[in-house]
């Protein structure tokens, strides 16, 4: 085990490694960035790991809204609906609410969740949302990886647009890139120019916690610890070039 990690993240690293959720190779990214490493939430698809991943995911928002108790004049951080963005979110919504009753009814055996139709219905119920309704409530997105921060603008334009109000986002992974440069966004690599990174970015955007379960610097201490010396230059290397401290 690794000197500095809680076991709870060298169990989770070691866990998704097993099951090929995390996986080491070529991986060329929505931004456009050649990764030595992914992480594939949607293999989460056993009981003993999306059990894993959502109890990660409660543990998480429980231990902010514990520490955030003097928040808003006192009333504390807290949320009334889990969205999580169709397809991915879905499940990952509805096990970790199940998993938040399990820490603590009182405080969030009312708590629902919801997500959005890829496809809009024009029969039976009709309508873009599923579950909870986002209308008037404080919300938490809840997503798989954040690279440049791009796949989340989707779902706040959900939120605002059903009149919910954001208060937070978790996420499994955050994986400390910069912005992608504008040379970048052209296809032609980077140009080297100085840049926040693209958590920061979200933050500022939405003035929200982006809470994470994993960040790369997580996983390059799990691989560490694992003896993994080769992942370990591997992902330090791609560091060196996107990475940022946040
Ligand atoms: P951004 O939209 O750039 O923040 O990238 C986030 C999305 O990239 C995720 O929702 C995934 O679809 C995908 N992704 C992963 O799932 N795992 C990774 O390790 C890296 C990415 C990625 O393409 O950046």
């Amino acid at each position: 085990a690794s000197a500095s990690l809680p076991s709870w993240k060298s169990d989770l690293i070691s866990l998704c490694l097993s099951s090929n959720i995390l996986t080491f190779g070529t991986f060329t990214l929505k931004s456009g960035r050649q990764s030595p490493y992914f992480f594939n939430c949607g293999l989460f698809s056993r009981a003993r790991l999306i059990r894993a991943i959502s109890s990660a995911y409660a543990q998480a928002l429980d231990t902010y809204a514990k520490e955030h108790s003097e928040d808003d004049g006192g009333k504390g951080w807290g949320f009334d609906v889990l969205f999580g963005p169709a397809y991915k979110g879905i499940p990952l919504a509805a096990t970790t609410v199940e998993k938040l009753a399990g820490i603590d009814e009182g405080r969030w055996g009312e708590v629902g969740y919801a997500f959005n139709r890829k496809e809009v219905k024009d029969h039976g119920e009709g309508g873009l949302m599923v579950g909870k309704s986002l209308k008037g409530k404080r919300v938490v997105v809840i997503d798989d990886v954040m690279t440049a921060g791009t796949a989340i603008q989707e779902a706040l334009s959900i939120i605002a647009a059903q009149g919910g109000t954001l208060v937070g986002i978790i996420i499994a992974v955050n994986r400390q890139e910069k912005m992608p440069s504008a040379s970048e966004k052209e296809g032609k690599g980077d140009d080297g120019t100085a840049r926040g990174s693209a958590i920061g970015a979200v933050r500022k955007q939405t003035g929200v916690p982006v809470l994470a379960v994993l960040t790369l610097g997580d996983i390059i201490e799990g691989m560490r610890g694992l003896g993994r010396e080769e992942e370990v230059k591997l992902m330090e290397g791609y560091y060196e070039k996107y990475g940022t401290e946040d």
